[in-house]
């Protein structure tokens, strides 16, 4: 170790001591974060989460990186579970499973048949007849033997960020707390979404190196036109305004992805290289890939760059921290110095909060239910729907078609349950994110939930109100939470930190960090033991998928069946139709009632959080009020006494920033 590198090392664990020591409460999370980075400096391993939007061909991608089809793809839908791969003598995998009777078990898996019954959902029913009916797969930890992975390198393989399934997005968020570098998948032609941006925003706060990675890039000729577009994308000040409603974020934003890489690759054609022996085609296929490149990148920017990388995600949480620190200690300020314009803003706040939490929450409850509540006419009207296809397209026709033909016929048609319940499903999720998003236009409207922060002439946060005045902004977390339900369609106030309990299960944190981080989360789940915390959160994060295996029993059965009469395709038409408009209806219904129910219960908990906080700063006033003046005089120069400091620590850790 050259002395300078030491010398750095030294400089950024003092000002990383020294932030912990400030933080206040409201930084749990970063803190928490933090403290784990920390802990694992002291290990080779150099964990790389893979993040994006479903379908964009991550798992893929980790297959081509590691050289082999290990992982799970192609199958329409997989489940929320990650998984960490490692480097290792051979295929060896642990799966964390939840069983039908709620144990917590962890079971060797050493083929790849054996990886699908635990990592794709058409695995599903293999995995109940092992564990139980019910039993789900919480985590995935793989060793394979891989010369990428063998300098410590590791991939965590997300399910995916966003949109449709916000559950999701709460699983990769966690996979993100624990890793030190982001590989970002995008794919031509497929816009990255309001919901990725999000991630995004939050990522670049976390972790300090990011690489984008175009997939399908054999697919079409505009690949690297596409890549630049999504690259400038990034960097477009405008649009990451608009979106997050605060500029100062937005710079932070579009100053990180200006410095990051972006490459495009052919998972596809690399893999399929690994099929030919050695030889022209094998090299042609390698060279259109692209994987070389990437290949090369992750070497060079993140495994040789190792230190470095940890540092800049060390330094990225650590001005984090710092940031809600000053936010803070600067409205103590104000309150402590009696300003009446901030007592005047304060109580108007919460009265405000206090019509929300007014008559058991009537202000939104009845607007959410309202929303949720036309779901099952919904459901039923695609069901009728699909049914009435069913007979015009094929059972009109049996009378008129050959053995073959119907034949034929029944095995398209026997994919048809599985299909309208994921339309089913989809449907729950967007009219559930309607009805939350009819709550968030509420929040807005009395300035509850947007982030536009404004630092007035005291350099107080305030946050502005929909016509234009200010209220004083409440701690950060509480409302982002809120953000999330109602962004998402679902959200967890205690989903992220209970994530890390499972991760703990994954064999990636020691158990006693994890819990300590759980604990140090707002609405955490701490007093709970670990495998009843691990089973309990493990429900709501897999339910909607788990649930789209377990069903379409009947289909099992008679998919075995050849149908090549008349008699045997009605009786196969039947089933279907049985199918559709029992099993997936019901199960699509079950899931609208338990996520909405879920949901429902997240808002409140944010309201809760947001009202708490509210008499908390009254508090605080009430205090201030009755202070003597000398009294109050040395608080506030605690409190200025604090920010100097903060500040000086920030402008110590930019310094470090500068020289890494
Ligand atoms: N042609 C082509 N197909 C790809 C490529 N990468 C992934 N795919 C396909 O895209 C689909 C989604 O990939 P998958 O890895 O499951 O996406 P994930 O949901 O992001 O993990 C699968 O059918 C893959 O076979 C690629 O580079 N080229
Ligand atoms: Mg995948």
């Amino acid at each position: 170790m050259s002395q300078p590198e030491e010398l750095l090392d030294e400089s950024l664990r003092a000002i990383t001591e020294r932030t912990v020591e400030l933080a206040n409460p409201g930084s749990g999370r970063a803190v928490a974060a933090l403290r784990r980075l920390t802990a694992r400096r002291r290990t080779p391993a150099l964990p790389v989460v893979v993040v994006g939007e479903v379908s964009r061909g991550k798992s893929t991608l980790v297959n081509a990186l590691v050289g082999q089809r290990v992982l799970p793809a192609d199958r329409t839908v997989t489940t929320s579970t990650w998984t960490l791969i490692k480097h290792g003598p051979s295929l060896a995998g642990q799966a964390t499973v939840q069983c039908g009777d709620g144990t917590i078990e962890t079971v060797p898996v050493n083929t790849v048949a054996a990886l699908g019954t635990y990592l794709a959902v058409d695995g599903q029913q293999q995995l109940e007849d092992l564990h139980g009916a019910g039993a789900r797969c919480v985590s995935m930890v793989l060793e394979v033997p891989s010369p990428l992975l063998e300098s410590g390198l590791q991939l965590i393989d997300t399910p995916g960020v966003g949109g449709l399934r916000a559950t999701h997005r709460q699983a990769t968020l966690t996979a993100l707390a624990e890793a030190d570098a982001v590989v970002f998948v995008i794919r031509p032609g497929e816009p990255i979404s309001a919901s990725e941006r999000l991630f995004l925003a939050e990522a670049s706060e976390q972790i300090g190196t990011c690489v984008v990675v175009q997939t399908h890039r054999d697919q079409t000729l505009k690949a690297k036109a596409a890549l630049d577009a999504d690259l400038a994308s990034l960097t477009d000040r405008q649009q990451w305004c608009a979106l997050l409603g605060d500029q100062e974020r937005a710079d932070r934003v579009v100053a990180y992805f200006r410095d990051v890489k972006g490459i495009s690759v052919s998972s596809r054609n690399a893999l399929l290289a690994q099929d030919e022996p050695p030889g022209p085609v094998r090299d042609t296929l390698l060279r259109s890939s692209g994987l070389q490149m990437l290949t090369e990148v992750l070497q060079h920017d993140v495994v040789a760059a190792r230190r470095r990388v940890r540092q800049r995600t060390e330094l990225q949480l650590v001005e984090l921290v710092l940031r809600q620190t000053r936010d803070r200690t600067r409205e103590t300020v104000a309150l402590l110095s009696g300003d009446a314009e901030a007592a005047r803003i304060l109580e108007d706040r919460r009265a405000t909060i206090g019509r929300w939490v007014a008559h058991g929450g009537d202000l939104w409850r009845r607007r959410y239910r309202a929303g949720c509540a036309r779901i099952p006419d919904e459901l039923q009207v695609i069901v009728d729907r699909r049914c009435a296809e069913l007979n015009t397209d094929v059972g009109r026709q049996l009378a008129a078609m050959k053995p073959t033909e119907i034949e034929k016929a029944m095995k398209g048609v026997l994919g048809l349950p599985a299909q309208v319940f994921t339309e089913l499903l989809t449907e729950v999720d967007t009219k559930i994110a309607a009805a939350a998003a009819g709550v968030r236009e509420l929040l807005e409207r009395d300035g509850l939930a947007q982030q536009a922060h404004q630092t007035d002439d005291d350099g107080v946060t305030f946050e502005r109100l929909g016509d234009g005045t200010f209220t004083r902004a409440s701690t950060n977390l509480s409302v982002e939470d809120l953000k999330h339900a109602t962004l998402g369609g679902m959200a967890g106030v205690g989903i992220a930190s209970s994530g890390a309990l499972v991760l703990a299960h994954a064999g990636i944190l020691p158990g006693a960090l994890a819990a300590a981080a759980a604990a140090g989360t707002a609405g955490g789940a701490a007093g709970t033991g670990l495998a009843a915390t691990a089973a309990t959160i493990a429900a709501p994060i897999f339910w909607p998928f788990v649930v789209g295996a377990v069903a379409f029993v009947a289909i099992h059965q008679v998919s075995r069946v050849r149908a090549r009469t008349r008699e045997q395709a009605r009786t196969v038409l039947a089933t279907v139709r049985e199918e559709i408009a029992g099993t997936a209806l019901t199960r699509a219904l079950d899931a609208a009632k338990e996520v909405g129910r879920m949901v429902e219960e997240d808002i409140e908990a944010g309201i809760r959080e947001l009202h708490d906080e509210a008499d908390r700063a009254r508090r605080d006033l009430a205090d201030a009020t009755t202070l003597t003046p000398a009294a109050r005089l040395a608080r506030i120069s605690d409190a200025e006494d604090l920010l100097a400091r903060v500040e000086d620590l920030r402008a110590e850790a930019a310094a470090l920033a500068g020289r890494i």
